[in-house]
């Protein structure tokens, strides 16, 4: 590895969905030249979550299909699935030794998933975000894209980088988020002052990156808009259509302004089903790698089995580095 790297993950819950496509995976295609990308499938993240094992190995198989279908090419990038390299959760125990309860307890996110899951606030909720700064230091990673909800951990991440760094000495690389100006936040279908989440259980609040033509339109037509029938950009009085401009945006590559222009008095079902149609058209290749790849489980075993090995490679150095430091007794 010579040039920075970037990591980042997206939990095996639910589908991927636009959202995260635009928030996140976009900007994952963008820096595969420039810098070396790590890219994990953080299945140990989502286990904070109960999971039916049967319907959770398939899901998670089938991101990484995903993964590979949006483009992420397997020569440029390390793709792999987080629990096939031993270093996270190693890492993480020792992270945690370095991280406050009460930093952890004001976690917004912690907070959320509290309060949706009161029957199970397990250790490994609270404990979340430390398992995400074992992820991102293991690489000495430099840049995380992901989308706005991730920006406080990545804060936390660098508290404990730094925290370890000036305990010790230098150890880790102390990353930077990298956020996107436009598509950090796309909010739901239903609710468009509540972002687009993949595990939403009212299946037309999100669209998936391989969802059938079909479909996406039927969301899209009943998407919740406004009464006033402008297409006009403004977050804070007309949050639906902004919400479905930056959609079409972002998948048909124009700006803001262009779409504004466009569909000045035409109505919003000329615009819903035009915002439909940049999205059926942007995702069309996505869907077809994916239904192609997603039967070859020989060759998505292999793919992940040497991105679990070129992981575990750079994961191991971090490790050795971080025992030596805490003053472990080594064997050799
Ligand atoms: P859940 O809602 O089930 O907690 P999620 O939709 O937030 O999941 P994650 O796996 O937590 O999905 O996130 C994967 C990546 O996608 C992260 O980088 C996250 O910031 C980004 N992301 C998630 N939702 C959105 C969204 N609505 N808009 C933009 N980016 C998003
Ligand atoms: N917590 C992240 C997913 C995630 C991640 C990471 C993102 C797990 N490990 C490392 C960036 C870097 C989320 O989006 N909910």
């Amino acid at each position: 590895m010579n040039k920075p790297v970037v990591y980042s993950g997206i939990q095996p819950t639910g589908i991927i969905t636009i959202g995260n496509y635009i928030g996140a995976i976009t900007n994952w295609l963008k820096l595969a030249d420039d810098y070396d990308c790590i890219y994990g499938i953080a299945d140990l993240h989502a286990l904070t979550v109960r999971q039916v094992p049967s319907e959770y190995r398939q899901r998670a198989l089938s991101f990484f299909a995903q993964y590979l279908a949006c483009g992420l090419d397997p020569e440029k990038n390390i793709l792999y699935f987080q629990s096939h390299v031993h270093e996270h959760a190693e890492l993480s125990w020792i992270l945690n030794c370095f991280t406050y309860i009460g930093e952890m307890q004001r976690m917004t996110q912690f907070k959320d998933k509290a309060l949706k899951h009161q029957d199970n606030i397990n250790m490994g909720l609270l404990d979340y975000p430390v398992l995400m700064a074992a992820d991102i230091l293991l690489y000495q990673t430099a840049l995380v894209p992901v989308g706005a909800d991730q920006k406080q951990h990545l804060e936390i991440t660098r508290d404990i980088a730094v925290r370890f760094n000036n305990l010790y000495s230098p150890t880790f690389t102390v990353p930077e988020a990298y956020i996107p100006k436009q598509g950090a936040r796309v909010f739901s279908l239903q609710d468009p002052t509540a972002k687009m989440s993949k595990s939403d259980p009212d299946p037309n609040a999100a669209v998936s990156i391989i969802e059938d033509p079909d479909s996406i339109m039927r969301k899209f037509k009943r998407a919740v808009t406004d009464s006033d029938a402008e297409v006009r950009f403004d977050p804070e009085s007309k949050p639906g259509v902004s919400n479905l401009m930056t959609i079409m945006s972002e998948m048909g590559g124009m700006p803001i302004e262009e779409i504004e222009k466009n569909y000045s008095g035409k109505g919003y079902a000329v615009f819903k089903s035009a915002c439909a149609e940049a999205v059926i058209e942007h995702l069309k290749p996505v869907r077809e790698r994916y239904a192609a790849l997603t039967g070859d489980k020989e060759y998505l075993m292999r793919i992940a089995g040497e991105g679990a090995a070129r992981a575990s490679a750079i994961a191991g150095r971090t490790m050795a580095k971080v025992r030596r430091k805490v003053g472990l007794v080594s064997l050799k």
